[in-house]
């Protein structure tokens, strides 16, 4: 038997051994949470961040449960936790201090990032995004208005960076013996990978998608990214597009002569005739509407015509009733580009998103600078809704006004009246020096053709109560009717005799968006059933005598018919547009986004000839094909 003492000696040393044991394992647990500690940290704190950012963007208030809200504009909620676990996997490939200032920078990194977020959609209504760094021109506007762009709440943003200090500070033995773990850097990286492809298959690709929402879509709206991708998300999905699925396409000499070859064979090489140069010297204003559709032209519901204004104008237009949309899902945009550059957009995507920065050498106002014209562009929105003002900028347009330029006094639907916004913008064509180019849209007839009560004129029957067809007509008619106003208080100025106004529609409204609604008005009549993608096209002049031409044409088609009738060379323009000159072509024909050809060629190699001009465009935009010519 051992002596007591013996045994309380050794118990004393097991004790004290167990003790010392415990007090390591516990310093080393410690060190094990505090180096973990760290990977959630940083980890719930982007998330935290991307949900407050989120806020912003929906207009919640951070203040008692508000920041939850955004859970509901969050469509995949899993999605959000997944693109932060991905980045953060590789802090498991680093040892040592090297993890901790991964987890650290990453931090600091993104929280910068989404601060700029902030501001930019305060700005601009759009996130920072890689395209910027080609985009230098819209920096400009930041200057002045950075200040109103920052608000208090961004402090949630940066309020960790002293945690982030003291944990730098004073953990740095915590990560002095850190091993690089390949395994948990496989199982953080590939789970939610495995997640986001089956995601990608569930939402994009399978037949029942689900809720019906898109993940990863090649219509790439930064808006919706943001929303459906969460923001870190985004600015992945923001890089691929920008090295990957956008990168500059390199054209061999073969494509470059194909290129060339199609426009060879566009020419028709027609003697010049009476309409050429007819309104040299004039002033010309040109006008796109929003989603103004052929159908509500020469048309009456219940009696009363739709479109007053437009109607009376054409007593002195040249109107095209057989015109079309072109336009691919860059719809607004879209129909920007044809129209001022006569090149269709790209097959996939919005062209304005995906090549903001592309030369035209032959754009709409390059060729009224070189007849010695002022060129204005305006939009009733802000300047980076699709990316407008960047492009209409490249297009060499001398100045461009968003929403910003504006007293937003009265909204209707998606932002600024036509009503207030014409009212706004008449004093400033007015007194431009002349002759100038005023290119502009409107936008109250857009979907879902909203209109306060005041302002519907029209007495509609039971069956167009509460449609989108009647809803349209309203606010159709109201459009018209801002026009009308701008135009008789132009004229009262002394400028429309002396000036050319341009009138189209962008694209089908009503009848592409709203489909079905319009099925199910019943009885049914002709005038209204089906808009066969018809868009107007008038040209107006006080003194000219009206005339309707037949000629089948499209959007691609206005710059060469306007620019001839202005007296621009049409020789200038035949290696760059891709559409005809209506006044002189014996041509009849319109090819829709979808390749389905309206109007008649002579032959199927005219016709394929004439439907390759998508792809040919396709090539020049991805390759900016004007740019080395
Ligand atoms: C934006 C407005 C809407 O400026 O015209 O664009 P859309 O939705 O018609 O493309
Ligand atoms: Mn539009």
């Amino acid at each position: 038997m051992l002596p007591l003492k013996n045994i309380g000696n050794n118990s004393a040393a097991a004790i004290h051994t167990i003790g010392k044991n415990t007090g390591i394992w516990l310093k080393r647990g410690y060190k094990a949470c505090l180096k973990d500690f760290l990977f959630y940290y940083t980890y719930l704190s982007i998330l935290f961040k991307s949900l407050v950012l989120l806020s912003t963007v929906a207009g919640i208030s951070l203040s008692g449960t508000g920041i939850f809200k955004v859970y509901k504009i969050v469509p995949t909620d899993l999605v959000y936790l997944a693109f932060p676990l991905i980045l953060l996997s590789f802090a498991f490939l680093f040892k040592n201090k090297g993890r901790m200032w991964f987890l650290i920078i990453f931090n600091l990194f993104f929280s910068a990032i989404f601060m700029f977020d902030a501001w930019n959609f305060r700005g601009f209504s759009s996130f920072i995004s890689l395209y910027m760094l080609k985009e230098t021109a819209n920096l400009q506007n930041l200057g002045d208005s950075i200040m109103a762009m920052i608000h208090l709440r961004d402090l949630v943003f940066v309020i960790d960076i002293p945690v982030l200090i003291a944990i730098a500070i004073f953990n740095k033995k915590v990560y002095k013996n850190v091993k690089r773990n390949i395994i948990v850097f496989l199982l953080v990286l590939i789970i939610p990978s495995g997640y986001l492809a089956y995601a990608h298959y569930r939402y994009d690709i399978s037949a029942d998608r689900g809720k019906g929402q898109y993940l990863f879509k090649t219509f790439w709206t930064p808006g919706t990214t943001f929303t459906d991708l969460s923001p870190i998300g985004y600015h992945l999905y923001d890089a691929f597009m920008y090295f990957v699925q956008n990168r500059q396409l390199n054209l061999s000499a073969e494509d470059k002569q194909n290129i060339q070859q199609w426009f060879d064979e566009k020419k028709e090489n027609l003697p010049d005739n009476k309409y050429k140069g007819m309104f040299k010297g004039m002033n010309l204003i040109m006008i796109q509407v929003e989603s103004l559709e052929g159908f509500y032209l020469n048309n009456k519901v219940d009696g009363q015509e739709i479109t007053p204004n437009l109607n009376g104008l054409l007593k002195n237009s040249f109107y095209f009733p057989n015109f079309y949309e072109q336009v691919n899902i860059g719809t607004t945009s879209d129909a920007e580009l044809m129209s001022n550059t006569s090149v269709y957009p790209v097959r996939d995507g919005a062209t304005y998103f995906r090549f903001p920065t592309n030369t035209y050498n032959n754009s709409m106002p390059k060729l009224m600078k070189g007849l010695g014209y002022n060129t204005l562009a305006i939009h009733p929105d802000k300047g980076a809704y699709w990316n407008w003002e960047t492009v209409l900028s490249t297009f060499g347009y001398d100045k461009c006004l968003d929403a910003t330029a504006f007293k937003q006094d009265e909204t209707i639907g998606l932002g600024l009246s036509d009503g207030s916004f014409l009212r706004q913008i008449e004093p400033i064509i007015k007194s431009q020096k002349q002759p100038f180019y005023t290119y502009f849209i409107s936008l109250t007839s857009h979907t879902p053709f909203y209109l306060p009560t005041k302002y519907k004129d029209l007495t509609l029957e039971n069956k167009f109560l509460n449609t989108r067809l009647g809803d349209s007509f309203q606010t159709v008619r109201y459009t018209d009717k801002q026009l009308g106003i701008l135009l008789s208080k132009l004229q009262e100025d002394g400028i429309l005799d002396n000036t050319v106004v341009v009138i189209y529609g962008d694209h089908s409204g009503v009848h592409k968006f709203c489909a079905d609604d319009v099925k199910k008005i019943k009885p049914v009549d002709d005038w209204w059933a089906d808009n066969q993608r018809h868009v107007p096209f008038i040209i107006y002049q006080n003194k000219l005598k009206g005339q309707d031409i037949q000629t089948i044409g499209g959007e691609i088609d206005i710059l060469p018919t306007i620019s001839y009738l202005m007296g621009v060379d049409e020789k200038s323009l035949e290696n760059t547009a891709m559409g005809r000159n209506l006044f002189n072509t014996n041509k009849n024909f319109a090819v829709m986004v979808d390749g389905i050809y309206k109007g008649d060629a002579a032959d199927t190699k005219q016709k394929e000839h004439d439907i390759n001009g998508l792809s040919v465009a396709d090539k020049i935009i991805r390759s900016d094909y004007f740019k080395n010519k």
